[in-house]
């Protein structure tokens, strides 16, 4: 039976993982701690509030005396870090937040982890895993191999810079002190649960209420999509199967530009409306609920300072060496992620708040409206 910390795990990759753990190890014990920062949201774990094996703690990883206090006290032997400022537009307009949480926060949990599992020079048996990213990697060209994990670090945002950091620090906590560590970097999750202030969520929304779907630059950037369910197996594969000290890339093998994506997120709502009557009267600003194509909401803006144009990751150490391939088709996914959005309204509505407004606000009009155009400079 392990004792499993997760930080972030009210955010959208660590809920899912929570919950994804706790359905395949129900004997587990499961402690979410998360600051609950506008992304986070505790009622994306509502369903486990009863459970005697589960604990939700309010609270900061900066806060290395509570993060010390609870692998103690809760004989923690397994931290999944998660906890992170997550989104590359928030840290170009604001970077203080990333540096504290990514850079200072993920210190804080690796002091912890050394005070209380190498104490006296006698390890505990314990990991500590550490969820990052393929942005670390940089930007990719149209005919470049895919990202593996030797690739050298080139972060491009203040988001991926701070990310490059924390891992360094995870990987000197191996080799310096022997703490037993893992590394993902992943790619482009979605899924449910995805905050709606990053592309698909968004874009989702939006369709549902007749917004514009803004596109940034010329829409031709490319990710490597990933279903949450399959990060969230391939997380599980690396603590049960992974090497300490080791770093698996994790990634879908399903590169889109981004105006494919939105142009198939537009036709599955277009289909879906056509389909059930019952969403053209819940949703009737959409142009779907007026037989028009939700392609008309598309809507070129300015570029993202520094975009990298390109990401692919090389998947092929997880899956030879762990056995590890994702299920999940972007289609399907997609369609699915669309249907859980669709029922899991008042989850998406509840967290547009105020601040969420602003952000949008803030984000969105800085682009002068003569930038608003239905097709991109060539
Ligand atoms: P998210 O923004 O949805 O969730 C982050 C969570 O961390 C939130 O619940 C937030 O409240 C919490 N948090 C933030 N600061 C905190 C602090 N100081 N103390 C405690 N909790 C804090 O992000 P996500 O998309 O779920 O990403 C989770 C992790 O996965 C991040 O480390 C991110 O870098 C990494 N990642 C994300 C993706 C993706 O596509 N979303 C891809 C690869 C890697
Ligand atoms: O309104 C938008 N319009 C748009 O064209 C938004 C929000 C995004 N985009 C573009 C930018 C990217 O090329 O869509 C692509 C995806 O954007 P995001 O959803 O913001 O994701 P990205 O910047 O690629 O980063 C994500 O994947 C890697 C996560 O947010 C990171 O946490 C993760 O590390």
């Amino acid at each position: 039976m392990r004792k499993l910390l997760v930080t972030g795990g009210a955010g959208f990759i660590g809920c899912n993982f929570v919950h994804h753990w706790v359905q395949k190890n129900p004997g587990d014990r499961v402690v979410v701690l998360d600051a609950l920062t506008y992304a986070g949201n505790a009622a994306s774990l509502d369903s486990l509030r009863a459970k005697a094996s589960f604990r939700f703690v309010h609270g900061d990883i900066c806060d290395t005396d509570l993060v010390t206090n609870l692998l103690d006290g809760e004989g923690i032997d397994t931290l999944v870090h998660f906890a992170a400022e997550s989104h590359v537009d928030r840290s170009i307009l604001g970077p203080d937040a990333f540096i504290r949480t990514n850079i200072i926060g993920t210190h804080s949990l690796l002091t912890a982890a050394r005070k209380t599992w190498l104490r006296d020079g006698a390890a505990r048996p314990h990991r500590f895993h550490h969820v990052s990213t393929d942005e670390v990697y940089g930007s990719l060209g149209p005919e470049d191999p895919a990202f593996s994990e030797t690739t050298a670090y080139a972060p491009n945002s203040p988001y991926s810079a701070s990310k490059a950091a924390s891992d360094h620090l995870v990987r000197s906590y191996h080799h310096t002190y022997g703490l037993e560590v893992t590394t993902s970097n992943c790619s482009n999750n979605y899924g449910p649960f995805h905050f709606p202030e990053k592309l698909i969520p968004l874009v989702i929304v939006n369709l549902l209420d007749g917004r514009a779907v803004p596109v940034y630059g010329d829409g031709k950037n490319i990710r490597d999509w990933l279903h949450v369910s399959d990060h969230c197996a391939a997380i599980e594969a690396i603590l049960q199967r992974g090497k300490p000290g080791e770093v698996y890339n994790v990634g879908g093998r399903a590169e889109s530009t981004n105006i494919d994506l939105v142009r198939m997120l537009c036709a599955i709502a277009d289909a879906e409306f056509t389909r059930d009557a019952a969403l053209r009267e819940r949703f009737p600003k959409s142009p779907a609920a007026r037989a028009e194509s939700c392609a008309k909401l598309i809507t070129y803006v300015r570029d993202r300072p520094g975009h990298d144009r390109r990401y692919a990751i090389d998947c092929s150490k997880i899956q030879a060496q762990l056995g590890f391939v994702a299920e999940t088709k972007l289609e399907e996914g997609l369609l699915e992620t669309f249907r859980w959005f669709v029922s899991n309204e008042a989850w998406w509505r509840g967290i547009m708040d105020g601040s969420y407004q602003r952000w949008i606000d803030a984000q969105y009009s800085r682009t002068p409206s003569s930038n608003l155009q239905s097709e991109p400079n060539s």
